[in-house]
């Protein structure tokens, strides 16, 4: 398998884990985001949303981060990702998309960069926005998981799911703009969890070939 990454990327960083969670080998193909790597045509015909991941098995080109953990799921089965039973996967899957769904697509690269550049928003506005919609999403699920008898040592039960897979590289991404996480207790407890399973530091952004690259 081959993975388009790039080792800063959030939605790379998911798919990371999951692969390592899973014990499969990959190739990691770098895209540097900062240089526009992701609009060249060669990089467009894989994924014509030019966005990292980009997932190639064997003959299938896989999109989405989302979608790629779920195809490896189904694919690889060993360690599932998504609980079996229906509510409890209805849970995971919400959580996930929360993150996914809800907070990270207002903070992308493009996104920010259309704030400054199209809409003239000045650096101080911008993080702004950024620390708005991270606070906004995080408060919630730091309340849904301190609340909920389902949450465990992981963001469902004893084991990892697509729900901290989602949630380890978004704080990441928090941590790096500087936004301060004490508030989040429950949310940063899961984390130190996460991050002590050998798969998940595999994942690192820092581990990463194309870390540091500028
Ligand atoms: N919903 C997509 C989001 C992918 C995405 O936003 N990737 C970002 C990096 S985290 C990207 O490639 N950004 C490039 C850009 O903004 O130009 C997924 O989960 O794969």
């Amino acid at each position: 398998m081959k993975l388009y990454s790039y080792f800063r990327s959030s939605a790379a960083y998911r798919a990371r884990i999951a692969l390592h969670l899973k014990g499969l080998p990959f190739d990691y193909a770098p895209v540097h985001l900062r240089k526009g790597e992701q609009n060249a045509e060669a990089y467009r015909a894989l994924n014509r949303q030019e966005l990292v991941p980009t997932l190639i098995d064997g003959d299938t080109a896989v999109t989405q981060s989302l979608a790629i953990i779920e195809y490896l799921d189904e694919r690889y089965p060993e360690p599932l990702l998504l609980p079996k039973a229906p509510e409890a996967r209805a849970r995971v899957r919400a959580i996930a998309m929360a993150i996914a769904c809800d907070i990270h697509p207002l903070d992308n690269l493009r996104v920010l960069r259309y704030l400054t550049r199209t809409i003239g928003a000045s650096e101080e506005a911008k993080d702004g926005w950024y620390r708005h919609w991270i606070d906004l999403g995080l408060a919630a699920l730091e309340t849904q998981l301190a609340s909920e008898t389902a949450t465990g040592e992981f963001c469902h039960g004893a084991t990892p799911t697509l729900a901290d897979i989602c949630l380890v590289p978004q704080l990441a991404n928090a941590r790096r703009s500087g936004i301060p996480l004490d508030a989040y207790p429950t949310l940063t407890r899961i984390e130190a969890a996460c991050n002590a399973l050998p798969a998940f530091a595999a994942a690192a952004p820092d581990r990463q070939p194309d870390a540091g690259v500028t």
